[in-house]
């Protein structure tokens, strides 16, 4: 089994030092056969260089990196299309979740064989949520039911930072999104699932916190009409 895992990045100079390091050890740990490819996001701090620098001796770390910055989604779509593991999986820069997970979300696709794509939850670990502000946590729990309505989707988290997917489904999947913003997450739930793949949630917690570029109400009121508009083209863009 050949692993990927994708780290989509965008000005991450402060962190990525040590990020590139403590995934690139982990995985080296873990795993015989993997890469790790980071998906530069037209930064301009120059943290894609350090990535180089660190390949320079671990040819298993990649880095794909384009010029103009055009969001989370358009990172995550180029990393996983190049990607050429059994299973990859994509989780933050800022190791949010942990190094952990990745060998969780490995172990979840071995025990579960039908299951093709595995979505991360915050709802499902009582403390999923431990350090977000109250006013985030209650927002975030409205919203995610209010988008699985809206999307037309049973997921206790489909904002969660963490997903994995099997090799085969990948090109499947991306070759049909291009959401390049953050509501990339429910065009990759919904075209998986209108394609027929399986979904598993899997309990996760965020055990690094950092200061939160989401603008709580402004982002959440453009992802609704995001998640309008996607089912409508998810709908014509699978054919069943
Ligand atoms: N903010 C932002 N992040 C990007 C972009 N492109 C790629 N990323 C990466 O996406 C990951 C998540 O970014 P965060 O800013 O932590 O966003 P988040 O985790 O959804 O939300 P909070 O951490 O709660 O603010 C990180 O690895 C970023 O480097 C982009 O255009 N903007
Ligand atoms: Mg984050």
């Amino acid at each position: 089994m050949k692993l990927s895992v994708i780290i989509p990045m965008y000005n991450e100079a402060s962190i990525i030092e040590n990020s590139v390091a403590c995934f690139a050890e982990y995985l080296k740990e873990n795993f015989d056969d993997y890469e790790l490819i980071f998906a530069d996001d037209g930064s301009v701090d120059g943290c894609g260089d350090v990535v180089l620098d660190y390949a320079k001796n671990d040819p298993c770390v990649k880095l794909i990196r384009y010029e103009k910055n055009r969001g989370k989604g358009c990172a995550v779509r180029t990393g996983m299309t190049a990607s050429t593991g059994d299973i990859a999986v994509f989780t933050d820069c800022d190791i949010a979740f942990g190094v952990d997970v990745i060998g969780r979300v490995v172990k979840y696709f071995e025990d579960n064989g039908d299951v093709d794509v595995v979505v991360g939850s915050r709802n499902l670990s009582k403390d999923g949520y431990a350090g977000y502000t109250k006013l985030r946590v209650i927002a975030s729990k409205i919203y995610i039911k209010l988008l699985g309505v809206l999307g037309g989707f049973r997921l206790s988290d489909s904002q969660c930072g963490v997903k994995g997917f099997r090799g085969a489904a990948i090109k499947d999947i991306f070759s049909r999104c291009e959401t390049d913003g953050f509501a990339f997450d429910l065009e990759v739930i919904m075209t998986a699932s209108a394609l027929g793949y399986k979904t598993g949630e899997l309990p996760v917690k965020i055990i690094n916190h950092r200061k939160s570029s989401v603008h709580v109400f402004s982002d959440s009121f453009k992802m609704l009409a995001d998640v309008v508009r996607i089912r409508r083209r998810v709908r014509k863009t699978v054919k069943k």
